[in-house]
């Protein structure tokens, strides 16, 4: 039988989890992971590139791993692991930081938003940021790594270093390739729908989250800033707006832009938008029971990082032992 091909995909545990990362990635990885090998971690590492609260990084870090189990990955079928308890990432990144240039790290866009956003801290780990996540992939051996359209950038570097790497010393990666939604690459603020949704930046209003109570849902939903027209329709360089809210509806409902234009036609905004927020509501509902049982056991969500780190490690390591030879380091005698 054909070995299965391998995914790998992170996020940070830098806030509460938005409906952007779910429709952008976690949607994607329940769906995919039928069919490959699938590595799904808590990026701990990369959180603590912009200042933040340990306190707050430990208790989200577990929230995180318990919310995507009740988004429905089975950690049984999937490896879930926390990012710093595979210590091969820091080593590996160490080694990819040698064969990536300093002009290719000066072009990436998340640098240059998070250092305009943090003036007063772009430390050298915000900067190299894209190595550690192109060590992330390279270790897994990943064939497709399902992410929101603002990390594409970084998977394209990755794939950049991988080739640059395979050509000095032969074929020792594989080259991944992203995987981007059709629909939601990209969901947008509901207060100011030209800015993506995101977790870390205070934009009272414009933000879900997956936990967020029913009521709460409803009326950011309600007050999302939309056009001066009446007609619901896709068209994001006009009505950037009402577009957003209609990928979001489509992920919901699986319906169409097409039918949800049908199905609205005559009806004002106020309709629309109600729809919006009894769709992201009834997506919501279950996962949200679901989370608040699994977060309750925590000696299972303890069994379940022990275990994906320690099958996380068999596969990284042997990536890194490769590496590590290929470069020339004296291999370790058994100690
Ligand atoms: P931060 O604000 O801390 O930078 P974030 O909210 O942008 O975080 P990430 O942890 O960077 O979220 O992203 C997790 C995953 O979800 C990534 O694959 C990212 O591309 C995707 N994602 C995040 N926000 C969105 C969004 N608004 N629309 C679609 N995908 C998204
Ligand atoms: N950089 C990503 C999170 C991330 C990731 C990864 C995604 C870290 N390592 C490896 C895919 C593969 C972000 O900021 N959303």
């Amino acid at each position: 039988m054909e070995e299965k091909k391998s995914i790998l995909s992170g996020i940070k545990p830098s806030g509460e989890l938005t409906l952007g990362s779910y429709i952008g990635a976690i949607k994607n990885w329940v769906e995919l992971s039928d069919s490959y090998n699938c590595y799904y971690m808590m990026a701990d590492m990369h959180t603590i590139t912009v200042r933040h609260e340990p306190a707050a990084l430990r208790r989200r870090t577990l929230e995180q791993l318990a919310l995507y189990i009740a988004c429905g990955l089975d950690p049984q079928k999937n490896t879930i692991f926390i990012q710093s308890h595979v210590t091969e990432h820091a080593e590996l990144a160490w080694v990819l930081n040698c064969y990536t240039m300093f002009g290719e790290l000066s072009r990436m866009t998340q640098f240059k938003d998070k250092s305009a956003k943090n003036a007063d801290n772009i430390n050298a780990g915000l900067f190299t940021y894209p190595v550690l996540m192109a060590a992330d992939i390279l270790l897994y051996q990943a064939d497709l790594v399902p992410v929101g359209d603002d990390q594409k950038q970084h998977v394209e570097l990755t794939r950049d270093v991988a080739m640059r790497f395979n050509g000095i010393y032969g074929d020792v990666f594989t080259i991944p390739e992203p995987f981007i939604p059709k629909v939601g690459a990209r969901i947008m603020s509901l207060q100011n729908p030209t800015s993506k949704m995101s977790k870390s930046e205070s934009d009272p209003g414009g933000c879900i989250c997956l936990l967020d109570k029913p009521e709460d849902i409803m009326r950011a939903f309600k007050r999302a800033v939309t056009d001066s027209d009446t007609v619901v329709r896709h068209d994001v360089k006009e009505k950037p707006g009402i577009s957003n809210l209609m990928q979001i509806y489509a992920v919901c409902t699986g319906r169409t832009f097409e039918e949800i234009e049908r199905e609205f036609a005559g009806k004002g905004y106020g309709d629309f938008k109600k729809a919006v927020g009894e769709a992201t509501v009834e997506l919501l509902r279950p996962l949200q029971e679901e989370f608040r049982r699994i977060y309750a056991d925590k000696a299972y969500l303890e069994d379940v990082c022990a275990e994906g780190a320690q099958r996380a490690r068999h596969r990284a390591a042997k990536t890194l032992a490769k590496v590590y030879k290929k470069v020339g380091f004296v291999p370790k005698k058994r100690q």
